[in-house]
């Protein structure tokens, strides 16, 4: 083994951790308080905001009187801040005036995994090759400050999210996935999407949007913001569609703008508006075989069709950028025209709304409010490239999040990995963040076994983004399990994955007890066929007799495998 990798030498293995303090054994979180606000004393010490005078804004203070609603209540009313008149406190805002906040300091450190080190290791291995050419040896707060104010990185972070650990979304770091989840007319209630969070992040969400569209949207939110360490994504116009009883064409700017102000004084990070569904888009999507399937892109698309006239969301963006700049809300620009088939993949109606996204974000850029680009959705494999590489020239480099793609439509109840194989793809051409399907889509509401599913098949997918980028951390983790592979340290094979319960659990069904926890095979191969083992052995016979690997095959390989047989022989019997 080459030096560096030394049997001896297990220096512990840092891993991006998204699960805040819940993993951590010496603290407990009382659910009805929410977790400590830890973000408090960056925010308040910039001086650019003030509390607002009531309890919360107009429509939450009606709710905190309404009896109806008193026993789903959250516990703890936090007040809500608000910029100082005519400030912006955006990420963005501070950036560009060359500042360094304390954000961004804490995401170069989250940002870092021993990347000089790794990329030494990989040149080591591949002399002359060239490695991953964007991404720095080393995340420093000022790399991360001059991506954001570029706009090529977002960092969604609410000033009314106090319990956030900030991250960062763009191209030239680590990939991000988002999980869904919320409930519905149907079924679920607020206990259960508050677990569901908890179990989203603990399996490494990095983002989770709440798309709730049943009752009690507005305390749903609060229970998951008050305990989510990691930023929270909303839909707005399906709680404002909820306040005009499902009726879309009686939504007006009015009732959307104070949705916005609710929400954006309740703390959430980043908000999809699906500002780029013009009423001139919308006869686009007539020859369609599945035409509109956004939720949201439906919405607006009524509502256009109704009044016979353009959105209001794109009418009204340059309001909706002062809401988003008071409380350093980020902009998800909904695709509301994505494609719902793999027949409707790349059409006109789905590049003409990308367009659109694009000169909203200049609109957005000009208020330095921060902005990411929503994309597709339906769309085979060969057609995905070109989907990046637009979306960045007509984004100018927003950063990009999309919704898989599924990259085929025939696997109802395997859509995890239809789209996983996509959203890998569009991770390696440059895709920031990757939306996560479940097993569900198309089937109904993802239960918790698959958000933990869907999330672990869509870290599946970031992190061998991650690696083909050439991102100079991904690659330790690979190096600490290959290396605990080749040793057969079982318990480190299990806990370096990222499913460890799991590992442990498919180990344990056929080898059950823990003599075979330090056995030198697995029952997929037996003792007679590991390659490993018998690789290994070679290694150590070429040391003991002084020759080289090749030697030793031909010297002793005949009798030394004989002996490993037996005693691997020995431990099978015994297990
Ligand atoms: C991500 C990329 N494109 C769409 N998404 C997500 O899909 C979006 O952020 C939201 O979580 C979900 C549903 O959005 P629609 O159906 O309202 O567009």
């Amino acid at each position: 083994t080459p030096a560096h990798f030394g049997a001896e030498k297990n220096t512990p293995l840092y891993v991006y951790d998204t699960s805040g303090v819940y993993t951590d054994p010496k603290v407990s979180v009382d659910l009805r308080k929410g977790l400590p606000v830890v973000r408090s004393a960056w925010i308040e010490e910039r001086g650019d905001t003030e509390l607002l005078s009531g309890p919360t804004s107009k429509f939450g203070h009606e709710r905190l009187n309404d009896p109806e609603t008193a026993h789903l209540r959250f516990e703890l009313i936090r007040q809500p801040r608000r910029a100082k008149a005519g400030a912006n406190v955006s990420q963005m805002h501070y950036a560009r005036k060359g500042i360094i906040t304390p954000e961004m300091e804490y995401i170069a450190i989250r940002e870092n995994q021993k990347m000089e080190e790794m990329r030494d290791l990989w040149k080591d291995q591949h002399p002359g090759q060239s490695f991953g050419a964007s991404i720095p040896d080393v995340i420093t707060p000022e790399f991360v400050r001059d991506e954001v104010a570029r706009g090529r990185a977002i960092i969604p972070a609410n000033i009314n999210h106090p319990e956030l650990e900030p991250m960062i979304i763009g191209r030239n770091f680590l990939v991000k996935i988002n999980g869904n989840l919320g409930n519905s007319a149907v079924t679920s209630s607020i206990e259960e999407e508050v677990e569901k969070m908890l179990w989203g992040i603990r399996w490494g969400g990095d983002t989770i949007m709440d798309l709730s569209t049943g009752k009690n949207i507005h305390e749903t939110r609060e229970w998951i913001l008050r305990n989510s360490p990691v930023p929270i994504g909303t839909v707005p116009i399906y709680q404002a569609l909820e306040k005009v009883d499902g009726k879309a064409e009686e939504l007006t700017w009015e009732i959307y703008r104070d949705t916005l102000i609710e929400q954006a004084e309740q703390g959430v990070d980043y908000f999809t508006i699906h500002a780029g569904v013009r009423l001139q888009h919308v006869p686009l999507t007539a020859k369609r075989m599945t035409g509109i399937v956004s939720r949201g892109g439906s919405i607006m698309a009524k509502w256009c069709l109704a009044h016979h006239t353009e959105s209001f969301l794109y009418t009204n963006f340059e309001e909706i950028c002062e809401i988003m700049k008071a409380y350093d809300v980020s902009f998800s620009l909904g695709d509301g025209l994505r494609p719902g088939s793999i027949y409707d993949a790349n059409d006109e109606a789905q590049f003409a709304e990308l367009e659109t996204l694009g000169e909203l974000t200049k609109v957005a850029w000009k208020h330095d409010v921060q902005t990411m680009i929503e994309g597709p959705g339906h769309v085979p494999l060969h057609m995905v490239k070109i989907n990046m590489e637009k979306q960045l020239e007509d984004c100018h480099e927003a950063p990009f999040y999309t919704l898989g793609p599924l990259t085929t439509d025939i696997a109802p109840g395997y859509d995890h990995i239809t789209s996983a194989i996509g959203a890998a793809n569009i991770g390696w051409y440059g895709c920031a963040m990757l939306c996560y399907v479940t097993q569900k889509e198309h089937l109904g509401l993802p239960n918790k076994q698959d958000v933990r599913e869907g999330i672990v098949t869509y870290k599946i997918a970031a992190h061998a983004a991650d690696l083909a980028k050439g991102h100079p951390g991904a690659q330790a983790r690979d190096n600490a399990m290959s290396k605990a592979r080749f040793e057969f340290r079982w318990e480190d094979q299990f806990n370096i994955g990222l499913d460890p319960e799991r590992a442990r659990e498919f180990h344990d069904e056929t080898l059950p007890k823990q003599s075979a926890k330090i056995a030198h095979f697995c029952s997929m191969c037996g003792p007679h066929f590991c390659s490993m083992k018998i690789s290994q052995d070679v290694r150590d016979y070429a040391a003991q007799k002084g020759v080289k690997e090749e030697e030793a095959l031909l010297l002793g390989m005949e009798e030394k495998s004989k002996e490993f047989l037996e005693e691997g022989a020995a431990i099978y019997h015994e297990v």
